[in-house]
């Protein structure tokens, strides 16, 4: 069985987007590949979080993994901090990077452009990602659009690993999904539907009120020809949203496309409206009943269980290859 790693942030509430560009798909690779999906939370360090939030945000995350289908029995659900090693691989592997190649990261790029002053871990977040992904031996990563670029630099740096010291890392394929890899703001359909963002009228969350999702979606910026079809570059709203109806009702563009036919805009967002509220109810409903008691807990305990062995048999090697340890452990 192949296997397949990825990470989301607990650094604000789950949007719309996270669920369809990594969430969902995450769900419907659990039965093909051996998943390790984990809560980066060292990695939502690098801007201040609010400590009883993160804590909230944090459970909710997990919560929502297992509420939108992920099982864990078969799938390694843990906490990035619950497994040490990675922080000290990160160490290692952030200085086998240059920083020409960090500075070239649009992430950061497009934090630093904003003239704001930013902590170093924004710089030296890939290689903690880097470390994350290696750790594991993956033979997938899937991510949204906007993490590709951080796979690739992962990629490179396990090769330069490999050919400096030897064979130790298997060098991982990103996994980006054709639609819904990057769904965009509802009312600024040009930038990217963002969990950090100060307005949240283009944001819909999945443990928001559904009544307020449904008008989000049905006041959704498009154009004003009226015809639904899909064209990216001329009908950014309209195209974002035939997105969002794809992936929710696992039908293809063109299907739906054909269906509203000399139909307008109105017709197609209110159904869209309706298939975005049954599949958020869906998932509150189950949230509700696994964010009761200690189940959480135990899931994270037994990921963390099961990811730590693999980790620590890793950094081991790593350590031994560069010349770290000295003694036979
Ligand atoms: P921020 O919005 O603050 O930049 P984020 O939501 O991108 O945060 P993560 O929580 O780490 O950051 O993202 C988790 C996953 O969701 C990543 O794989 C990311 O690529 C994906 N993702 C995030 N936003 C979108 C989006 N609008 N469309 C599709 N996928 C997304
Ligand atoms: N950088 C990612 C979160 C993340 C991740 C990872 C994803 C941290 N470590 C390892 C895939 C693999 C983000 O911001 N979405």
């Amino acid at each position: 069985m192949k296997r397949m790693l990825s990470g989301i942030k607990p650094t604000g509430r789950v949007t719309l987007g996270n669920y369809i560009g990594a969430i969902k798909p995450f769900v419907s690779y659990q039965d093909e590949y051996e998943m390790f999906i984990f809560i980066a939370n060292l990695h939502s360090m690098t801007v201040y979080q609010e400590p009883a939030e993160l804590r909230k945000n944090t459970k909710d995350l997990i919560a929502l993994y297992i509420a939108a289908g992920l099982d864990p029995e078969r799938v390694t659900l843990f906490l990035q901090s619950d497994v040490l090693e990675h922080a000290q691989l990160g160490w290692y592997l952030g200085c086998m990077v240059s920083m020409g190649e960090l500075s070239r990261m649009t992430q950061y790029k497009d934090k630093a452009a904003k003239n704001e002053v930013i902590g170093a871990g924004i710089f030296n977040y890939p290689s903690l990602m880097n470390a994350d992904i290696l750790m594991y031996d993956p033979d997938f990563v899937p991510v949204g659009e906007d993490q590709k670029q951080h796979v690739e630099l992962c990629r490179d740096v396990a090769e330069k690993f490999n050919s400096r010291y030897s064979d130790t890392f298997k060098v991982p394929t990103p996994l980006v999904a054709k639609v819904g890899g990057r769904i965009m703001d509802l009312q600024n359909p040009t930038k990217k539907m963002s969990k950090s963002e100060e307005t949240s009228k283009g944001c819909i969350y999945i443990l928001d009120d559904i009544n307020i999702s449904k008008k989000k979606i049905k006041s959704a910026m498009t154009d004003s020809d009226n015809s639904v079809h899909f064209d990216k570059e001329n009908k950014p709203g309209i195209s974002n949203l035939l997105e969002i109806y794809s992936i929710l009702t696992n039908r293809t563009i063109k299907d739906i496309e054909q269906q509203y036919v000399g139909k307008g805009y109105g017709e197609f967002k209110g159904d869209l409206a309706e298939i975005v509220g049954e599949e958020l109810q869906r998932i509150q409903d189950k949230y509700k009943e696994i964010t009761t008691g200690s189940y959480l807990d135990e899931v994270l305990k037994a990921g963390a269980e099961k990811a730590r062995p693999l980790a620590r048999k890793k950094l081991a090697k790593v350590e031994r290859k560069m010349g770290i340890t000295i003694t036979k452990r």
